[in-house]
């Protein structure tokens, strides 16, 4: 058994700041549970451009509210209780609007590492 509080969590170098996100991951590959878990803030009016090329990943939204828009294809609206599914490895523009940060818990699977950062295409590295 495995407990972490968000806290804790965050006072650590769990973590990881970036210019439009931030991220909490409470639970990581060292973990051995076939996923990591993350609670992310998207900051207030920015957009960020992901691809996770070789990760499947959920996001479900706590607060704020935003769209995701795929690349070629709709965009859906995001608010609190919404859940995105990138089954697809769905290239996308995530957008929060100005008034406030959206808050969710996100699940990658494969779990990351804790150290992957996106890089110029939005897309987070496979890590051996
Ligand atoms: C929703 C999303 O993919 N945000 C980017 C950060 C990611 N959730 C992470 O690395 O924790």
């Amino acid at each position: 058994m495995i407990v972490r509080t968000l806290k804790d969590c965050q006072n650590s170098e769990r973590r990881v700041v970036s210019e439009n996100w931030e991220s909490v991951r409470m639970l990581l590959r060292d973990d051995n549970m076939g996923f990591s878990f993350h609670i992310t803030t998207i900051y207030a009016d920015t957009e960020t451009h992901i691809h996770y090329q070789n990760h499947l990943e959920s996001v479900y939204c706590m607060s704020g509210e935003g769209e995701i828009e795929v690349v070629g294809g709709e965009t859906y609206p995001i608010k609190p209780g919404t859940l995105y599914i990138l089954d697809k490895h769905d290239e996308h523009y995530l957008r929060a609007y100005k008034d406030a940060p959206m808050e969710m818990a996100c699940v990658f699977n494969p779990p990351i590492t804790g150290a992957e950062v996106h890089d110029e295409n939005g897309v987070y590295p496979l890590v051996d």
